[in-house]
């Protein structure tokens, strides 16, 4: 008997380590498409695509090199519907002396790969993710001892270990870590945006396409634009693309938002480096190229390495070290329903508007669009954290609890009360204002505080600070806001929280089974 080797959606990697001394003669690979996860949240239908399309294309290129791998379908009458029914009928079927697997990228699905043992009788083994950069052991031991877990200590630690962006005497490049203060600008009018490629759907991408537009007829997510890679080979020409035209600009823009532009000049790879067509490592080297090669400025590669180096792998990291009660932490007890807007994007607010309608037709919104116009409403109306995780979990390609989880709950909603971050990312609408060409286009204004034309980020904004002061005052980056608040004077304030509660009232939640 030879090894039942599962592999999941998010695990499409020749390099797998559950494939690592695969036996083509006598193993079976195994990947499914099930209905519990498809169900599990409200995913966007080019998520289901995505990963759907991907796990055909990984299955049948493993086949094609003379590999036993059997693909699962959807909509095949003998699925049953979950991992452990499916991998249950593979033992039947195959009668594996042993079954391997790689360390998944969910709680919940870690839970359930354990209790295989006893609900087959074939010993598990299940392989360290070495895809990532930093093992979850390597993060607990730096974590280990420090009184604040911070995202710069680490990726400098990460930057030494993997060599990325190192002089011969062991400084960093260009003699700083960080080129943060040189990636805040606006979008200039007379900037050109390249266009990022498509990928139209081949024969395979389309079946799945039918078969979900059959089957999930009312779930969030337009179709008609699936254009995401679902091969390795893809994803690598969009990684060259990016290399190529937007690059040399990423740092500069990195933080602006543009109504007419929804990529600027962002990577688009979350996906596939989440999945697994790409390679962190291979991307840090790429990028790190591109600046010796002097095709795109030092404080465009290291912003960009910053994000896969540094943030992503710190994300993974505090996410296992606190699983699972992070997923129940809520430091400022926040409990309101998820307005219905998110998954209508029905709202005077343009920015919401904008974001929300991007979302739905590319399943994409860049990491400000993400932290400063869903995230912070989230934030400073007080959604609970349940519902605000579960629409970041479901409407985004890349999203996967692991990186979807840390994002939402520690760097957006502040519901960790400061175990990923260093502060709420609390912002009026002065900071959307200033990043965006949004406001432009709103029938509320940026400038106004209260009254009827009032951008609701403002009065909430003060209305947030208000509400949570007490706490706030912990955090010493919390300081100035506090004592701007202050100097608004008692009167002012009443005048913000009583229009701020008003709104707050008013705001439509979306009915529980709305897009299922
Ligand atoms: P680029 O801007 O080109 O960045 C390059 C790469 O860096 C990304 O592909 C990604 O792999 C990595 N990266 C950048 N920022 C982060 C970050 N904060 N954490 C981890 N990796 C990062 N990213 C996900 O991959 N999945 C998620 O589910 C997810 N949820 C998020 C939720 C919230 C509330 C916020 C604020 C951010 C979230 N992010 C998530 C991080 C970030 O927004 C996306 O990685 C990014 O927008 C993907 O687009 P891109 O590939 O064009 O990124
Ligand atoms: C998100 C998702 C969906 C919608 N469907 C599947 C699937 O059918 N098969 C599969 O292997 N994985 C799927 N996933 C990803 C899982 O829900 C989960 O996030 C990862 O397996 C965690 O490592
Ligand atoms: Fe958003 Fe306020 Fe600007 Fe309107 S005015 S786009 S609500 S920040």
């Amino acid at each position: 008997a030879g090894v039942l080797r599962v592999v999941l959606g998010d695990q499409c990697s020749r390099t797998l380590s559950a494939l690592r001394d695969l036996d083509p003669a006598v193993d079976v690979v195994l990947t499914m498409e099930v209905a519990e996860e498809a169900d599990a949240v409200r995913h966007h239908r080019q998520k289901m695509v995505l990963i759907f399309s991907a796990l055909r294309h990984f299955s049948l290129a493993l086949a094609a090199r003379g590999v036993r791998a059997e693909h699962v379908t959807l909509d095949d009458p003998a699925n049953s519907g979950s991992f452990s029914g499916e991998v249950e009928r593979a033992v039947r079927r195959h009668r594996p002396r042993k079954i391997v697997a790689t360390h998944p990228g969910e709680w919940r699905v870690m839970r359930m790969m354990q209790s295989w043992e006893a609900s087959t009788g074939v010993p598990v083994e299940i392989r360290d993710d070495d895809r990532f950069l930093c093992t979850r052991a390597g993060f607990a031991r730096w974590a280990r001892g420090r009184q604040q877990l911070r995202m710069e200590f680490f990726y400098r630690d990460m930057r030494r270990r993997h060599c990325i962006l190192m002089e011969p005497d062991g400084e960093p490049c260009g003699g700083r870590w960080n080129f943060d203060a040189e990636n805040r600008r606006r979008l200039p009018r007379n900037v050109a945006v390249p266009s990022p490629p498509r990928f139209e759907p081949d024969a395979i991408t389309r079946a799945v396409l039918s078969m979900v537009r059959h089957r999930f007829p009312g779930r969030f997510g337009a179709l008609e634009n699936f254009a995401w890679p679902v091969r390795a080979r893809d994803a690598a020409v969009a990684l060259q693309d990016f290399l190529q035209h937007r690059l040399p600009a990423f740092g500069q823009y990195q933080d602006a938002m543009a109504s007419a532009e929804p990529v600027l000049f962002h990577s688009l790879i979350s996906a596939a480096l989440n999945i697994g067509l790409l390679d962190p490592l291979e991307v840090c080297r790429a990028a790190e190229a591109e600046y010796r090669a002097g095709r795109a400025a030092l404080s465009s590669a290291e912003g960009f390495i910053r994000q896969i180096l540094g943030w992503r792998e710190y994300v993974r990291g505090i996410y296992w070290l606190h699983m699972p009660h992070y997923a129940a932490l809520n430091m400022l007890a926040a409990k309101r329903p998820l307005p219905d807007f998110y998954w209508s994007a029905e709202t005077k607010m343009n920015c919401i508007r904008h974001v929300v309608t991007q979302t739905r037709d590319h399943a994409h919104a860049h990491h400000i669009q993400r932290l400063m116009v869903t995230g912070n409403f989230a934030l400073l109306a007080g959604i609970a954290p349940e519902a605000i995780n579960e629409w970041y979990l479901a409407v985004y390609v890349d999203a996967f609890e692991w990186v979807e989880l840390p994002n939402t709950h520690g760097m957006a909603t502040f519901a960790d009360g400061g175990l990923l971050g260093s502060k709420p990312y609390a912002a009026s609408g002065a900071y959307i204002n200033r990043m965006s060409d949004y406001c432009a286009g709103c029938s509320y204004d940026p400038k106004a505080q209260a009254g009827e034309r009032a951008c609701p980020f403002n009065f909430l904004y003060w209305d947030f600070l208000a509400r949570h002061a007490p706490r706030l005052r912990d955090f010493p980056r919390m300081a100035m806001p506090l004592s701007n608040l202050e100097r608004l004077g008692p009167e002012k304030l009443e005048q913000i929280r009583h229009q701020a509660a008003r709104f707050l009232e008013a705001l439509p939640h979306a009915p529980a089974e709305a897009y299922r």
